[in-house]
């Protein structure tokens, strides 16, 4: 059977996937917003640019968004597909300019859950950003070995970032040979306290999208001797630079992330950015901050036991907040009915907006939980 990528040089066969996906599966924008026109006014190199682009979406008609970008010049290069269907995910009507601007200041009085409900002092907060250094091409297109110079790159930050009093910690490579290995239980029990990400080459996405491609070369995590700071190397993003821990002030969180990133940020180039879609990532639906604020809330009424998500999702989305599983994505709840919840909003809202919806949100949502 032909590959789809070996039939993009006959934009028929490619046109005729994306006409039979858009009828099967409306969700997938890429499927939703691909013009045949368009594609075959490309000339042929662009049209291969294209294609590994919008491969993910080819090969898993499922996908929300089906594309990931292979390199930072793609956002401009193929405005006319990503951008409506950037506009569509992130709720960016064409009357709106896009435009991201970044705001960290949360209110001094805090965002502390403990002060809404005592049951609230313990809950497993996280707060990620995505972040993308612009020398490089994007995970997607990044060969074994410019995975290995990255990581290099990588680890001799994180050599000056051990020193550091405030962030100083350690780096666990999964690369084979590395002198700074994980070993298998390490990385299992890593994995388990979700401070470590999972083995990519099992995600049809990012295999179709070529980011788990040379597996598990590259990749790696650094985490803080005091175990709220972490960066993931080599994941979907070059980057994903967190804070996670147990408690409920959640401004003290996002406090801790953003003095870690800008920490990181001196010690390594420049971060892909633009005006308007923020800063650039693998995916499109993580533009603008590229921030997931995340909080695990035990919600047995909403979600009945665990059982049923969709009713609770649809509660969430009225308060702007998406809900996964305890895994992460495409996992399931939790034991007494414990999911993730986080807003879904990324671009055309500032990091502190975010922050104010996780905590209005959730007060909300655990008031609905509590309600009878
Ligand atoms: P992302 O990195 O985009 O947030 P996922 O949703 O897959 O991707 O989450 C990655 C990992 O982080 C998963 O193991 C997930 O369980 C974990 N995680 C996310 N939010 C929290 C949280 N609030 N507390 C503990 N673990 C979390
Ligand atoms: N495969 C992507 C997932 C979109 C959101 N999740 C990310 N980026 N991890 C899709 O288009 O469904």
């Amino acid at each position: 059977m032909t590959s789809s990528l070996e039939t993009v040089g006959n934009g028929e066969d490619v046109t005729t996937q994306i006409r039979d996906i858009r009828a099967a599966q409306p969700g997938n924008l890429m499927a939703r917003y691909f013009d045949e026109a368009y594609y075959c006014s490309l000339d042929e190199a662009k049209r291969e640019r294209l294609h590994k682009i919008i491969r993910s979406g080819i090969e898993n008609p499922d996908s929300q968004m089906g594309a990931y970008a292979q390199n930072c010049t793609d956002y401009e290069d193929f405005e006319p597909l990503l951008e409506p269907m950037i506009r569509d995910y992130h709720n960016i009507s064409d009357d709106r300019l896009i435009a991201q601007e970044h705001d960290w200041a949360t209110p001094t009085s805090g965002y502390n859950l403990e002060g809404v409900d005592a049951r609230l002092k313990d809950v497993s907060m996280r707060v990620r950003v995505g972040r993308n250094i612009g020398a490089f091409p994007l995970p997607g297109a990044m060969t074994k070995s410019s995975r290995l110079e990255f990581e290099t790159l990588l680890i001799e930050a994180f050599s000056v970032l051990m020193e550091d009093p405030e962030f100083g910690g350690e780096y666990l490579s999964l690369t084979p040979g590395s002198s700074c290995e994980i070993d298998e239980e390490t990385y299992r029990r890593r994995i388990e306290a979700h401070q470590m990400f999972k083995d990519m080459s099992g995600d049809p996405y990012l295999e179709s999208g070529g980011i788990s491609s040379d597996w598990p070369y590259g990749r790696g995590m650094y985490i803080s001797g005091s175990q709220d700071f972490i960066v993931w190397v080599g994941e979907e993003d070059h980057l994903r630079v967190m804070s996670m821990k147990r408690g409920s002030d959640l401004s003290a969180l996002f406090s801790r992330l953003h003095g870690g990133l800008e920490t990181l940020a001196k010690l390594i180039p420049d971060f892909a950015h633009s005006e308007r879609y923020g800063y650039l990532t693998s995916c499109p639906t993580n533009l603008g901050s590229a921030m997931r604020a995340s909080l695990h809330l035990p919600l047995p009424n909403l979600t009945k036991e665990g059982r049923d998500l969709e009713h609770v999702k649809e509660t969430a989305l009225d308060l702007s907040l998406a809900v996964r599983g305890v895994g992460g994505e495409h996992s399931e709840a939790g034991e007494g009915g414990i999911v993730d919840i986080s807003p879904r909003a990324r671009l055309g809202v500032t990091e502190a907006e975010i922050m104010q919806c996780l905590y209005e949100g959730s007060v909300a949502l655990w008031s609905l939980e509590n309600a009878n």
